[in-house]
């Protein structure tokens, strides 16, 4: 695979590539136009290999968990045991809570058979008699055209009884969410599930152990799932020619707010490692304003620290390289945020976001969560000391690694990438607020 180092070394994704031919819906979403696009092509043939082989050519594409972490997909389904002593449930996160994703929803409303066939091929390969996807309640629509593909095909015989005429049962369930950021944890997603407060609970064991209902359960995202046909019908080595090592295939990118800080938001199917420069030109008509207007960018949904302009020049959008950069590839949304932006208050209005989502089962995520909210909001009236800063680093550290669920860490990367990139401006936040405060001849604060 190719190493880009800067744009010009980079090609754009070829359409015979896309996996995601119908992500803007211009055709018809459903079975009919899902069979002329190749889906549910001699899908029992790939299911008569067997889990095995399902499982090794799932790991040799290199595929990686497309909600936020990257764990190997491959090695996660063969996590699951081999025996049959419970039942197996695979468990689809649509829960898409994530600030600034919006990727999904788009295979929801326009792919919905690519899910449900990588959803029966998954299925087979953990040995699941059912599948549960979980989908974020406010996605009502995207829901309802998601039950539609799965009436559309069980009448087709592709889901139910005999699917796919291959003699295996299997069934495929929705369930809406109700509006908990957390319940996109995997494990608070499977308390929710079975109908309690959505509270993450601690790992291990991991959910391959004891999951749902206490059995072996794989819980993938969306995105995850439905490459699964396309990998496994134009095989591995197609899928890991895509990116880089380590960091393989294709992926949906949604370039959005901010305050829709660029030209044109979209969300757009591109191969990883793209550069992110390229990217937001390409796609998204640049940023408002023009490059030169750019001030930062949150490159994988809110929860991971933010990188300024002159990282962005040379971020590759994948695990590795905004690894190096400081920060994390997640979801793979790229707020851009121009040089408009309060950055100061737009990163205090995402730790209000944190603050109040934390489940508030860990003392260092409930408290901390909120701590940094006020510390951010005391710089903005003018209440806060310079050595506030200081100490919201160290509560940031504090949180991070010491709870049981990643919403600690999402809380406090956002704060840790403003003052690692913006102390000065920070400071000088600080010392302005305060003298604006002293002038409304409000009362001093200690
Ligand atoms: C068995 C082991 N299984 C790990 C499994 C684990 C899970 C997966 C990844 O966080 C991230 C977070 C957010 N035996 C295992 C094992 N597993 N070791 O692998 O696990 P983990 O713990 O690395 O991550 P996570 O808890 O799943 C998710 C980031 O995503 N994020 C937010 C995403 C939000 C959305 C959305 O709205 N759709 O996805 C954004 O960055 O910060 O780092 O399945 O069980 N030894
Ligand atoms: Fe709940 Fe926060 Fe702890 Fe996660 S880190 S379990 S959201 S308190």
């Amino acid at each position: 695979a190719a190493s880009f180092s800067t744009s010009a070394a980079f090609r754009a994704l070829a359409d015979e590539d896309r996996i995601y031919t119908n992500l803007y819906g211009r055709e018809d979403p459903f079975l009919k136009g899902a069979l002329k696009r190749g889906d549910w092509h001699r899908t029992a043939d790939l299911i008569a290999k067997g889990p095995e082989w399902l499982i090794s050519e799932v790991k040799a594409s290199g595929i990686r968990g497309r909600g936020g972490a990257g764990f190997s997909t491959g090695m996660k389904w063969s996590f699951m045991p081999k025996n049959y002593d419970r039942p197996h449930y695979l468990v689809v996160n649509g829960d898409e809570g994530e600030p600034g994703t919006s990727k999904d929803r788009e295979i929801l409303r326009s792919e919905p058979h690519k899910l449900l066939e990588g959803i029966l091929l998954a299925g087979v390969a953990v040995r699941a008699q059912a599948a549960y996807v979980y989908i974020r309640g406010e996605y009502r629509d995207y829901r309802y055209a998601l039950e539609k593909a799965i009436h559309e095909a069980y009448e087709a015989g592709l889901l139910g009884k005999n699917a796919c005429g291959t003699g295996i049962e299997f069934h495929v369930h929705t369930q809406p969410g109700a509006g908990a950021y957390v319940c996109g944890e995997e494990t608070a997603l499977l308390e929710s599930l079975e109908g309690k407060q959505g509270r993450p609970r601690l790992k291990p064991p991991y959910p391959a152990n004891a999951g749902l209902y206490g059995c072996p359960t794989t819980i993938n995202n969306v995105e995850t799932i439905s490459s699964i046909p396309t990998i496994l019908r134009r095989g591995p080595q197609w899928y890991s020619s895509l990116g880089r090592p380590n960091n393989a295939g294709t992926k949906l990118f949604s370039i959005r707010q901010g305050g829709g800080h660029v030209n044109r938001p979209c969300t757009v199917e591109e191969e990883m490692s793209i550069p992110l420069k390229e990217l937001v030109e390409r796609h998204a008509g640049g940023v408002r304003g023009g490059w030169d207007n750019l001030l930062a960018v949150i490159p994988g949904g809110s929860s991971v620290p933010l990188i300024p302009k002159d990282v962005c020049e040379t971020a590759l959008m994948d695990y590795d390289s905004l690894q190096e950069a400081g920060t994390y590839f997640g979801t793979g949304a790229v707020i851009v945020m121009d040089r408009s932006t309060d950055v100061v208050e737009a990163i205090r209005r995402l730790s209000w976001f944190y603050k109040h989502e934390s489940c508030g089962q860990c003392t260092p995520c409930r408290e901390g969560s909120g701590w940094l909210w006020d510390i951010l909001t005391r710089i903005q009236t003018g209440e806060a000391d310079v050595k506030e800063i200081d100490m919201a680093i160290n509560i940031s550290k504090i949180i991070e690694g010491h709870t049981i669920c990643a919403l600690g860490d999402a809380a406090a990367w956002p704060v840790q990438g403003l003052i690692r990139h913006f102390r000065p401006l920070v400071e000088e936040r600080i010392r302005e607020r305060r003298r604006m405060r002293a002038m409304n001849n409000l009362p001093e604060v200690d």
